[in-house]
């Protein structure tokens, strides 16, 4: 049988074996979300970067420049980290660079894997698809917040671990507390979330149509991949 394993956070990838895994990044609010949204509306490629001056320097290659620090829009970049700012193709066709605080981080961190692919809520089903159709083992690497377990993406993670139930077996305890999270917290994912830290944090900033965008289940089928680079939809 298949081995899934859930990493809670940056601060402990050190203590995981990728080589020759399928990693997912998930940072449900927003980074992986954004990702999605941005690719499944058209555009053609994102490179992550887990620094500002690196990720403007791609202006000079004809990027558009998107990030936040803090939640809020990089003084001079383009776009900030809101995937409703892609809707409706309206970036069709452009290449974007994009530093977080926490996402673009986690993807830099797992160079070592087989493969790496993005998840968040908006493509659950998606990546669970793709996972079954792969014949390697996997790891859930949650971005989490500055070092710190958040609910969103263990959530996640949880979810992705009960749809997989039947052809992967635990690794650790971790896909285990993940799925009792999950477990809590399916019938109203929203409701459940609503006191976690990075909505909070995201709600001082006004926010809460993303919150509800990123929190709501296959919006989109799209599986975007990391090839080279880049992030994009093969
Ligand atoms: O940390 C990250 O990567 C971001 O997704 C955080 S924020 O939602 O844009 O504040």
């Amino acid at each position: 049988m298949k081995k899934i394993d859930v990493c809670l956070s940056p601060d402990l990838i050190e203590l995981y074996d990728l080589n020759n895994k399928v990693v997912v990044i998930v940072d449900v609010l927003r980074a992986s979300s954004t990702m999605i949204t941005a690719l499944a509306n058209g555009v053609s490629q994102i490179r992550p970067f887990s620094h500002v001056s690196a990720c403007q320097a791609m202006r000079r290659s004809g990027y558009l420049i998107a990030g936040e620090r803090g939640g809020d829009i990089i003084d001079g970049f383009d776009l900030g980290n809101s995937p409703l700012s892609f809707l409706n193709e309206k970036y069709f066709g452009e290449n974007l660079a994009m530093t977080t605080t926490n996402g673009t981080l986690a993807i830099k961190l797992s160079q070592k894997a087989f493969k790496v692919i993005i998840g968040g809520i908006i493509n659950l089903d998606a990546v669970a698809a793709y996972l079954k159709a792969q014949d390697k083992d996997v790891v859930v690497f949650c971005a989490a917040w500055k070092g710190k377990v958040n609910l969103e993406d263990t959530l996640f993670a949880g979810a992705l671990v009960d749809l997989l139930t039947d052809e992967f077996e635990a690794e650790c305890d971790a896909p285990i507390v993940a799925r009792a999270v999950y477990r809590e917290a399916k019938d109203d994912i929203i409701g459940y979330l609503k006191n976690s830290s990075h909505v909070n944090r995201l709600k001082k900033l006004g926010i809460e149509k993303d919150i509800e965008f990123c929190l709501t289940p296959n919006k989109f089928s799209v599986v975007p991949e990391l090839e080279g680079d880049d992030i994009l939809l093969k």
